[in-house]
């Protein structure tokens, strides 16, 4: 057995942020969290999606003044840079989720920021899900298609001192070809960040299943690309409409190795051992050894279901 390389990890889940919470009550409630994760060890923490606002993409939103108020310009900003000192101060380091306007286009972003509290890389969502303009009749909405346009910058991984980390964004965990890309850079740890309405349904889906569907995603995707996932929900009620948990911390064995509990403001941990991942690449899932892309061509070459490839019945 390779000798283990431990790394403590921390999840800070959210509590609901409310629509007239201030970036300031949010950040003071980060930088909390932050203190507890670093007080239990981690050496890393990750926060939710869109992590310093409510989940405003719930709300067909048509006054661009109002839509703009829920997006950074510049990070760190005046009201986030107490959370990167307060990183700097404590040598941890952080993945946090925001919505990011960069001149005229919007992204729901997130970042990888060092102990050294220096921004390491960036991410932009790439699987943007629900509709670009309202339901009729639906409860409630979900138009991350009406707010943010598709990510450019691909799923990098970057070699950090302690492990290969990439980063993706809630709903970039149910498309496997998010973790397999990065899977194909060797990547150590993914940190996810997520908003998951339990109220928002296109269909009758029986609501236990989405928090189902949330761990299985994430249990199949560390599994099958020998890597941890460190996943924090922002949850709970926000504006009457309610978010799961689930927060987790998931090993490359698929197991879920700590939870939250709550729906609330909450840290969660774990000394991951990262020479795990080691075993599951060099037997089960040695890619080298056993994928073959020569028969995987319709997954790039094709956006949607097509034509079935069998050959006429002779
Ligand atoms: N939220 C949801 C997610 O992928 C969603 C979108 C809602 C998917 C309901 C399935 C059912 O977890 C975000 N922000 O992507």
């Amino acid at each position: 057995m390779s000798a283990a390389k431990k790394l403590r990890l921390a999840v800070a889940q959210l509590g609901p942020v409310q629509r007239a919470d201030t970036r300031a009550q949010v950040v003071r409630r980060l930088v909390d969290l932050l203190h507890e994760a670093h007080g239990r060890g981690a050496r890393w923490v990750t926060f939710p999606e869109l992590a310093l606002t409510t989940f405003f993409p719930r709300w067909s939103l048509e006054d661009p003044a109002e839509v703009r108020s829920f997006f950074e310009t510049e990070m760190p900003g005046p009201a986030t840079r107490p959370l990167f000192d307060a990183a700097r101060a404590k040598g941890i380091g952080f993945y946090l989720g925001y919505a990011e306007l960069d001149g005229e286009t919007q992204y729901n972003t997130s970042i990888l920021v060092g102990p050294d509290g220096r921004i390491i890389g960036k991410y932009r969502k790439i699987h943007i899900p629900g509709d670009a303009s309202s339901r009729e009749g639906a409860a409630l909405q979900h138009l991350e298609k009406k707010y943010f346009a598709v990510g450019d910058l691909g799923f990098p991984v970057w070699d950090t001192p302690d492990a290969a980390i990439g980063m993706c964004i809630c709903n970039d965990r149910r498309w496997p070809e998010t973790f397999r890309v990065m899977g194909l850079q060797g990547v150590d740890v993914v940190m996810v960040g997520y908003n998951t309405p339990s109220g928002y349904v296109q269909w009758n889906e029986p609501i236990h299943l989405r928090m189902h569907h949330h761990l299985l995603s994430l249990q199949s995707a560390a599994y099958q690309n020998a890597c941890w996932i460190a996943a924090a929900a922002k949850a709970g009620v926000e504006e009457g409409s309610p978010m799961i948990g689930g927060s987790c911390i998931v090993a490359p064995a698929g197991e879920i190795m700590v939870r939250a509990f709550s729906e609330d403001d909450e840290v969660i941990n774990y000394m991951c051992d990262l020479s795990v991942s080691g075993h599951y690449r060099a037997n089960i899932f040695n890619f080298a050894a056993h994928r073959r892309p020569e028969h995987y061509r319709p997954i790039v070459e094709r956006t949607g279901a097509g034509a079935p490839l069998g050959a006429a019945p002779p």
